[in-house]
């Protein structure tokens, strides 16, 4: 039965699904009778869905015997969280183990967690995901889902501390506010977000159903509806979701403490916020005190973190440090901070107890869908797409680096490699040109001149700056056709900087510009020594755990390989430096890995307008994301193209248990070309290679029925092979 579209959203070229965003629930689009018919259909049999693609990647996998990808990209807001999520859905539902345990559901429970701590309001996107991930379903012998696992990328930590007028930060603490009980607000000394430094810069507004609303109290009530004003969002409800998270956490393992441990944590991060500094007119050094009206702030922050209030205020004003002379280490000495790096050590230890708790989520989540028996998986990737605004650091840098490599690898697999496939069979497909981005990679990431370890090696010099990082950038690739001077216009239109402040990198998404003033501070992930030591310290098990030298978050970064035998990415050195940029490159190599050595299919997915409204179709703006995403490539590649194949010998050996003595002569090619002309397909639909037969876009569902003949159509099909021979 066709599905009904209130307009056309989804369509293929070639084998790529292409997914408007709808920006509104579709009527029985998702739901599980859908899910049964996409079940064992090949790809346009049924009208283009996301399930489509999901059974593809299933059947490929059983078939080949192989793990698959389904790489889920496009701008922010275009849909690839969703897509993912309804993939996970498709998997677990269809193909779960007969004795389905609660595996699947935890699979499934790994959503609202990681939204709630790494997805936030933004501009673009109300549920905007802010760190990416690649989430296997791993199959048994049986094909049957047995476990999953999650690797995530490059959590965007800059959002904590800050964020734009009118976005918030992570979801989890308007979720703890709007949804923890009396008590447990009193534990956690909760107020409303307004009264926190860390959520005032954006917006600070809940999001409720009016149904849930009823069910806070009252008190909290007029001041929930107060603040929520008329923005209102049907994805983001802080107080319902806070109560799937509950359960979502209790179901994936965490114990009670342990939740309060998680909950202590965020609380913690919010008042830590709050702790500000003054310069301490007493201290000839020139140092800085808390300032006397956020003392509440810090000591409800220590008693949170497990710390002795004076030790965490030590901790925060001075840093200690031992100087090396001739190899020999010196005595400790403290350092008084200035109010300025007060607040920079603040900022940093939050970043820190934050991701590192991310971390932890996301090793639990793991510890509770193990997959121990797996033979293969099909893993989907929903990373940051390409983006640009109108001041671009590190984050957007390091997001549209990882663009880069998914382009190229895009590129690769579906432009190059099928080229290449077709000239190897003889198909005789004019050859399409692409744009090849190898030097926009080569730019940023070659061992030594590219900017990543320029970066690197500024912040080991006794002065780095973000002058002299920029100058020997501009000055190490002169000529590069990927690299400009930004004018002057462009930077300065925001604030008063100078020239040599930034870079503009032609990608193959268009040109940004790069305001490199936080690059270094946004690179290092190093804490002061003594926030480090404290931590360690803690005499709260949990927040203990996350500074262990064993806690997740160290293994993780020992376990991203390095290449070619270059230093792991991610320790400290003795510089108190570690590279988030490198810690990343080394992750994308080990994804790129991954994808390099499964089958891969593509979602293409297009926003189709700014304003996340519904039947709101701009066209231009759909076709300049298909353009940067390659797909006007695809399509030159396509009109000509033969995206579906299968061997002569698979299709063979269907047939050849019903074949008799004259026909089993034939070689599996002879065969084919027989079977073809019997069944009377259209010669122009179909191409035989020299071991493959290739069709063309679309034509592989009626291809495909007929291997899906029960037994008495096949032996009739081979009377007509038999007799078209004679
Ligand atoms: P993104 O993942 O691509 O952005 P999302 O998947 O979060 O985008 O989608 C944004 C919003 O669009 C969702 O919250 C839904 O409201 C709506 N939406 C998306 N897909 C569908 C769908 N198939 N049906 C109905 N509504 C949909 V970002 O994570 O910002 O790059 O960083
Ligand atoms: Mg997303």
């Amino acid at each position: 039965m066709p599905l009904i579209y209130d307009y056309y959203l989804q369509t293929y070229v070639a084998n790529i699904l292409i997914s408007v965003n709808p920006y509104q629930q579709i009527k029985d689009l998702y739901n599980s009778a859908t899910i049964k018919q996409y079940q064992g259909k090949s790809l346009g049999v049924l009208p283009p869905h996301i399930f489509a693609i999901a059974d593809k990647a299933y059947r490929d996998m059983k078939r080949l015997k192989e793990s698959q990808s389904i790489i889920v990209s496009g701008e922010s807001g275009a849909g690839k969280t969703e897509s993912q999520k309804c993939i996970l859905r498709y998997l677990t539902d269809s193909f779960a183990a007969t004795n389905a345990g609660p595996i699947e559901q935890r699979i499934l429970e790994t959503n609202p967690i990681l939204e709630a701590f790494g997805n936030a309001k933004t501009l673009r996107n109300n549920n905007s995901s802010r760190f990416g991930k690649f989430v296997e379903i791993h199959f048994n012998n049986k094909y049957q889902v047995t476990g999953g696992f999650v690797s995530h990328y490059l959590l965007e930590k800059s959002r904590l501390c800050r964020q734009q007028r009118g976005e918030r930060n992570y979801h989890i603490f308007y979720q703890l506010i709007a949804g923890s009980d009396e008590q447990l607000r009193q534990q956690l000394n909760l107020g409303s977000p307004d009264a926190y430094h860390y959520l005032r810069h954006g917006c600070t507004q809940f999001f409720c159903s009016s149904t849930t609303e009823k069910q806070i109290d009252a008190g909290r009530c007029a001041d929930l509806m107060k603040k929520q004003g008329a923005m209102r969002d049907s994805v983001v409800d802080d107080y319902a979701d806070f109560q799937k998270l509950k359960k979502a956490l209790t179901d994936i393992g965490l114990t009670s403490e342990e939740l309060l441990g998680v909950f202590q944590t965020v609380a913690a991060v919010l008042h830590l916020g709050n702790v500000a500094f003054v310069d301490d007119i007493d201290d000839t050094k020139g140092g800085c005190k808390v300032d006397a009206a956020s003392e509440t702030s810090l000591k409800t922050a220590a008693a949170l973190l497990g710390q002795e209030v004076d030790e965490l205020r030590h901790g925060l004003v001075s840093r200690i440090m031992q100087p090396t002379k001739g190899g020999v280490k010196g005595t400790v000495i403290q350092v008084p901070l200035k109010t300025y790096e007060a607040a920079n050590a603040r900022d940093a230890l939050a970043k820190e107890i934050y991701s590192r708790m991310f971390d932890e989520i996301v090793y639990r989540i793991n510890k509770c869908i193990p997959f121990a028996d797996s033979v293969a998986y099909i893993g989907v990737l929903d990373i940051a797409g390409f983006e640009f605004f109108a001041i671009n650091s590190f984050e957007q840098f390091c997001i549209n680096y990882c663009n880069e490599k998914l382009q190229q690898f895009f590129n690769d697999r579906i432009l190059k490699q099928e080229q290449e496939l077709y000239d190897k069979e003889g198909l005789c497909v004019p050859h399409i040109e692409y744009a090849d981005n190898q030097d926009c990679i080569d730019l940023i990431e070659t061992k030594g001149a590219g900017i990543l370890d320029l970066l690197d090696e500024e912040s080991k010099l006794p002065r780095p700056s973000a002058q002299h990082f920029t100058a020997t950038v501009h000055q190490k690739h002169k000529d590069h056709f990927r690299l400009a001077i930004p004018r002057k216009s462009k930077l300065k239109e925001h604030r008063d900087i100078r020239d040599d402040d930034g870079f503009l990198i032609r990608h193959y998404a268009g040109a940004v510009c790069y305001q490199t003033a936080l690059f270094l501070d946004k690179n290092n992930d190093a804490l002061h020594d003594s926030l480090e030591f404290l931590m360690e310290e803690s005499r709260s098990p949990f927040v203990k755990a996350l500074f262990a030298p064993n806690s997740p978050s160290q293994l993780s970064v020992l376990e991203s390989p390095s290449r070619n035998g270059a230093s792991v990415a991610g320790k400290k050195g003795k510089l108190g430096f570690v590279s988030v940029g490198s810690k990343f490159r080394s992750q994308l190599v080990s994804l790129l890995e991954k994808l390099q050595a499964t089958g891969t299919h593509f979602v293409r997915c297009a926003k189709p307008n700014s304003d996340m409204r519904p039947k709101q179709f701009e066209g231009a703006q759909i076709l300049s994301q298909l353009k940067c995403a390659g797909m006007t490539s695809v399509l030159k590649l396509m009109q000509q193209g033969f995206p579906s194949r299968t061997l002569f010998a698979d299709l063979y050996n269907i047939y050849s248990p019903l074949l008799p003595p004259e026909l089993a002569r034939l070689d599996p090619r002879l065969f084919c070309k027989c079977l073809f002309h019997a069944l009377g397909l259209n010669d122009r639909d179909y191409k035989f290679g020299l071991t493959k037969v290739f069709f063309r876009p679309g034509k592989f569902a009626e291809f495909d029925q007929m291997l899906r003949q029960d037994p008495d159509n096949m032996r009739q099909l081979v009377a007509k092979v038999k007799s078209w021979l004679n």
